[in-house]
């Protein structure tokens, strides 16, 4: 039996995968047939695998469409405050899996698609992600907006619709290649363009000032602004919201004064220059890259969605033709600064068109708004030069100014003198070339401010907004990053699904505390059989599938120690490396010595710009090449990186880790969130205390984590009385000689010795981030995670403790925080009848 059958036997024995009745089942491939036949044109002579998937799609989408109506009729009948969720990044994947199980179709589809020679795991495979995100901020949004739909709140996403989102990664000699991500060349069909509710963004131009001194913003350029809507079903409860995705177009009237001047086909042809503005996905995770291009994608989104929401206001029934109560109607939530214009925007709106005065409007404003810091790594902090903003955003660059004067002088009014203070807090920055601080325009401008775990959230407090804390300390809080249990346990681990739903009823799916019960069975030598064989099985499902995919063959039984992430230095997979070349020295010092066989497994994407983190992954694949071929290591060690790490790859790999490396240097990473997903699909953690780590570890307890390296005080006391990384160079043989190795070209091409000096010279004369001093204790840490992976039965009994500590870790508790502390709106919403039970 592969492990591939029994993933299915299991799917079919759930009854929180929906009923498959007879009923159902024949309707199912009744509507199929017809999308075959009439969507999609063709017979099944002909059809391909993607015109079986498309037939699929549009028969779940059929399903949707009145859950999805009916849900937006009943928001408009009983009016409740909108919750509007600003990012631009939406990082979805893939979507039919997911609504298949959100609406309970799954097992009556399942029956279906067998009647009908087709296998449904099959069909899943052909869609592509949807990757309008880069890593852990759009992830978060999308399990923002599955928890949203599930707790049944109004809640809305918006984001642009990006005909590129992030690249392909490809591979080649060992080096990152880009490849662009044509994701809707076949057609997207889990969307609806909106072409009818078209809105003007204005861009460039200048202000005007009225003889009563009013401002206007005149001369400037119109783009258009397309809605596509995308369903968001929730689990079980005929809730259905809605991601509006905005996409650019030219107006008919684009550049018609070379039209005019007879120049028709290339004023055509600029029409790319106004819809290249919803192109492409910056690609860049943690890292402000200051292009006017991107300005513009940050605009366009604010500026489309806030007209969109002061209609949805204007039509709504609690409008009494003012908005004095905008406030109890609309919150908005800005995913880190990238949306931040909507603050001066809103602005412009209220006193230039609306005609409020300055304080009605900034009080609405402040109410409306909340804002989540994702990083406080400064390279990342956007901080827009004047110049752009006023060439393309001259009124906004204006209110700007305006917000900062009347903030400078409540400053001054609170610390008379404190000259020094006004110059830290100024939203406008002097030295150098002049920018404005988006955060701090943020904090002024929202009436919450929340970091995203709770070390981070401290640690904003301390530094990088200690002034605005000291002046508004009620405005700060924290929300821990959660992820959600459908995608990420029900979805993609169906084998721990059952086994949990087995020993404690399926309540988990929308209440994850219910994990807890599991501690129940930690001496139960049964059920921790039961859990190793689901591990078990779920490595040799994705042995399988490296095998058919990289073509390279890993052994099932080794441990599978995994890091999957953005690269970048701070997330130090060098010091993964450095572990990987100590372990290979061991061996070959050694090679008759006991050994605890492991798949070392790396993945993730570099940043196109970024050449640290490219040629990183050029030593990962180089490293990899020394050790797999060199015939005394054997299958003791195996190295292999993961090509191409996305949402969909995510989905195979966490049911199948047992190491989840999560070793940032502490006060780095805000908060993290794969790492709750391999502890949810019960994976142990070799981890330091950062961010969301440490809530881990705590819901966990320590003794059942891999903690390692120095805590934050100790990474900043460090700083403060100077690191020098030589010194542990020079100390530690074991460590000199893995950095040798680097330096001295064992593993760089033959024609290439020096290759990664650069790598050898960071590490031994910089080291920002601190690797060399925590090497020492990672490796402990290391062996120490080899030991325990000897004793089977004290491993199962962690990894059972693992997931009954993940229960605080389900986006579902993250978004009620949000609802009751930031929102103010009920987190334990509607459940609508299904549409054949009742009218609403
Ligand atoms: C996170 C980003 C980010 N923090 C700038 N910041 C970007 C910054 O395109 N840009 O300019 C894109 C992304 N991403 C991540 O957010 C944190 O690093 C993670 O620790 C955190 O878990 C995640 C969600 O909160
Ligand atoms: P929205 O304006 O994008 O939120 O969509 C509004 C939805 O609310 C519509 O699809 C209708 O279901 C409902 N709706 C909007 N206006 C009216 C109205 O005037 N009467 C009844 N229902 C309405």
């Amino acid at each position: 039996e592969s492990a591939s059958d029994s993933d299915i036997e299991k799917r079919r024995g759930l009854s929180v995968r929906g009923i498959a009745e007879v009923a159902n089942v024949v309707n199912i491939k009744k509507t199929f047939n017809r999308h075959l036949h009439f969507t999609l044109v063709k017979d099944r002579n002909v059809a391909t695998p993607r015109d079986y998937y498309l037939s699929l799609a549009h028969t779940v989408w059929d399903h949707l469409c009145s859950r999805w109506i009916r849900t937006h009729q009943f928001y408009y009948q009983q009016d409740p405050k909108r919750v509007y969720y600003l990012s631009l990044e939406f990082y979805m994947g893939r979507t039919l899996t997911n609504t298949m199980a959100n609406l309970g179709l799954t097992q009556a589809v399942e029956e279906a698609l067998y009647q009908l020679g087709l296998d449904l795991e099959d069909i899943e495979e052909i869609e592509d992600d949807a990757g309008l995100g880069n890593g852990g901020l759009g992830r978060l949004a999308a399990c923002f907006l599955d928890s949203m739909a599930t707790l049944g709140l109004a809640a809305y996403g918006y984001g642009i619709r990006y005909d590129y989102g992030i690249f392909q990664q490809k591979i080649a000699d060992g080096w990152q290649v880009e490849e662009p991500d044509d994701w809707l060349r076949f057609g997207n069909p889990w969307e609806k363009a909106r072409p009818e509710y078209l809105l003007p963004i204005s861009f460039y131009g200048r202000v005007d000032v009225g003889p009563d001194g009013s401002k206007r913003w005149v001369d400037a350029q119109t783009v258009l602004a397309m809605p596509y809507d995308t369903p968001v079903p929730g689990f079980g409860n005929n809730n259905c919201n809605t991601l509006r995705l905005w996409t650019a177009k030219a107006p008919q009237s684009f550049n018609l004064h070379s039209f005019n001047s007879g120049e028709y086909i290339s004023a055509v042809c600029d029409r790319n220059q106004a819809e290249n503005i919803s192109r492409v996905l910056y690609p860049n995770d943690n890292f402000f890259e200051g292009k006017e291009l991107r300005l513009k994608q940050e605009y366009f989104l604010v500026a489309a969605t806030l007209q969109d929401i002061i209609r949805r206001f204007r039509n709504s029934k609690s409008y009494n033709h003012c908005f004095d109560n905008f406030a109890d109607k609309v919150a908005i939530q800005l995913n880190d600064t990238h949306p931040s214009l909507a603050i001066p925007e809103l602005m412009r709106i209220f006193i230039d068109q609306e005609k409020l005065a300055w304080d009605a409007a900034w009080s609405i404003c402040v109410a409306t708004f909340a804002y989540t810091n994702h990083t406080i790594l400064p390279e990342a902090l956007e901080r827009w030069p004047v110049q752009t903003l006023a060439k393309c955003l001259p009124r906004h660059l204006e209110i700007i100014y305006d917000i900062n004067q009347r903030f400078l002088a409540y400053v001054s009014e609170r610390y008379p003198g404190d000259m020094d203070r006004i110059r830290r807090m100024s939203l406008v920055e002097e030295d150098g070339c002049k920018r404005i601080n988006m955060a701090y325009l943020c904090v002024v401008g929202s009436h919450a401010v929340n970091g995203v775990a709770r070390i981070h959230s401290d640690l904003i407090k301390k530094h990088v907004f200690k002034d605005f804390y000291e002046l508004w300390p009620e405005r700060f809080q924290n929300k821990t990053n959660g992820i959600t249990p459908r995608r990420w346990l029900l979805l993609c681990n169906p084998g721990l699904s059952d086994l949990l739903s087995d020993k404690i009823g399926p309540a988990w799916i929308t209440d994850l505390d219910q994990l807890r019960q599991l501690t129940d069975f930690q001496d139960n030598e049964h059920v921790l059989r039961e859990l190793v064989k689901v591990k078990s099985q779920a490595k040799r499902k994705f042995a399988d599938f490296v095998m058919r995919e990289f073509k390279v063959k890993i052994d099932p039984s080794s441990m599978f120690d995994i890091q999957v992430k953005r690269i970048h230095e701070y997330k130090r997979q060098l010091l993964n490396c450095l572990h990987v070349i100590t372990l290979y020295n061991r061996i070959r010092d050694n090679p008759k010595c006991k050994f605890v066989p492991r798949t070392v497994m790396i993945g993730g994407k570099a940043a196109p710009g970024y050449h640290m983190a490219k040629l990183i992954i050029k030593l990962i694949n180089s490293v990899a090449k020394v050790i797999n071929n060199d015939p005394i290591v054997g299958n003791r060690l195996r190295v292999l990186f993961l090509e191409n790490y996305r949402v969909s790859l995510a989905e195979k790999i966490f049911p199948a880790a047992d190491l989840s490396e999560q070793i940032s240097t502490a006060g780095t990473e805000a908060s993290g969130t794969g790492n709750m997903k391999f502890m949810l699909n019960g994976a142990l953690t070799i981890g330091t205390m950062d961010g969301a780590n440490v809530e881990m570890c705590e819901e966990m307890g320590r003794e059942n984590m891999f903690v390692f390296g120095m805590s934050v005080e100790e990474v900043e006391a460090l700083s403060r009385s100077g690191y020098r990384p030589a010194d542990h160079y020079a100390s530690s043989p074991e460590l000199r000689r893995c950095l040798d190795m680097i330096r001295d070209g064992v593993f760089s091409p033959p024609d290439n010795a020096g290759l990664f000096r650069d790598v050898f010279d960071s590490l031994v004369y910089h080291d920002r981030f601190m690797l060399l001093a925590d090497y020492k204790d990672y490796i402990r840490a290391q062996d120490l995670a080899a030991e325990t992976y000897l004793d089977q039965a004290k491993w199962s009994r962690m990894c059972l403790l693992n997931i009954a500590a993940a229960g605080k870790f389900s986006s579902d508790r993250t978004i009620s925080e949000y609802a009751k502390d930031i929102w103010n709106v009920d987190p334990h919403g509607i459940k609508l009848p299904a549409p054949h039970e009742s009218p609403l």
